[in-house]
């Protein structure tokens, strides 16, 4: 039996990608999308298995729907949907949402040049340029970013001691920076990588506890954030960030550098107003700015932008059928 028909736009922001799912759109309950993230999960959550996995997707799919807004000052929502789960923010997802739904008239903004959305992880303001029909870039300023631990002490099995700070800029981070146990991202392959996050990531978990003061649903550690020596001209931090069970952000990744500037703020290390250009593991930068500086409950934080571009590589339709052995797809 067929269980859906999806048309999917493929993009990717800064080489890593984004699935616009323009058709097939559950139904979702709720008044905010933190609830309508929260009914996807219970209910609907093959059709992200189906769209993420292999045969139809891969280790570092993700994509996301656009939705009408939540709020009334908003212009559109955004589901995220990605191998791991729903995240409730992502920075390459929405940079590569925005520029294929305005490519493709999905979106219509109110004042063109900017768009208000509500993610899962509360309200965003996008700023983008157009050219004719392409959209150039797209600046998100990111929910409120804040440092959650610092100077921790992580016991690896098989790596050994790891100091680390934890940081949320839309999901929660380990951020290790070289020391005695990490000689830095270029002297590792990524096949080191993706061998030690999942066991850091564990060891954080195990230990340090995360759970938004606003919203509790979002909670726990996610991703891994590896620092190291830039390759590319006018960088000021290199990243490569684990997501999931295998993938490696091929973009310098939103809600990462969110976290690594909101870190690094509350380190000293970058004032109110400066600009931090991350580059990813292929070299792709997104341009970084504290923009203010706030609170989260009894956390000082930041209001963090990113600036990033997004092209779009194709379209498809995708069927999901149940008699198929892998409708909803397989990891290996
Ligand atoms: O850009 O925020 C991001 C992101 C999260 C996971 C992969 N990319």
């Amino acid at each position: 039996m067929n269980k859906g028909t999806f048309f999917c736009i493929d993009a990717h922001t800064c080489g890593n990608p984004v699935r616009l799912v323009t058709s097939g759109h559950p139904n979702l309950k709720g008044a905010t999308m933190s609830e309508k993230r929260q009914d996807f999960l219970a209910h609907h959550d093959w059709i992200r298995q189906a769209l993420m996995f292999e045969p139809r997707g891969h280790d570092m799919m993700s994509g996301s729907f656009l939705y009408p807004p939540c709020s009334d000052n908003a212009d559109a929502s955004i589901l995220f949907i990605e191998t791991s789960g729903c995240l409730p923010m992502c920075g390459h997802g929405t940079i590569g949402t925005v520029t294929a739904g305005l490519e493709a008239g999905l979106i219509t903004p109110r004042t063109p040049g900017r768009l208000t959305l509500d993610v899962p992880a509360g309200q965003i303001e996008v700023e983008y340029q157009q050219t004719g029909q392409k959209v150039d870039w797209v600046k998100i300023t990111n929910i409120p970013s804040y440092l959650a631990h610092k100077d921790a002490t992580l016991e690896v099995p098989g790596l050994g001691r790891l100091t680390v700070d934890v940081a949320y800029g839309g999901n929660y981070y380990v951020i290790v920076e070289p020391q005695e146990n990490f000689p830095g991202l270029r002297h590792w392959r990524a096949d080191e990588v993706l061998r030690w996050s999942p066991i850091v990531r564990e060891a954080a978990r195990k230990t340090l506890s995360c759970v938004h003061p606003m919203d509790a649903t979002v909670n726990g550690i996610s991703h891994v954030l590896w620092t190291g020596d830039v390759i590319s001209d006018g960088s000021n931090g290199a990243n490569a960030v684990f997501y999931g069970d295998r993938a490696i952000d091929r973009s310098p990744c939103g809600t990462g550098t969110s976290a690594r500037m909101a870190q690094r703020h509350a380190k000293g290390l970058l004032s109110e107003g400066e600009t931090f250009v991350h580059e990813s593991i292929i070299g792709s930068q997104f341009v970084g700015k504290v923009e203010a500086i706030t609170e989260v409950g009894p956390y000082p934080a930041i209001v963090p932008s990113i600036q990033g571009w997004a092209r779009v590589t194709g379209s498809n339709c995708i069927t999901v059928d149940d008699a198929d052995p892998y409708a909803y797809g397989f990891q290996v």
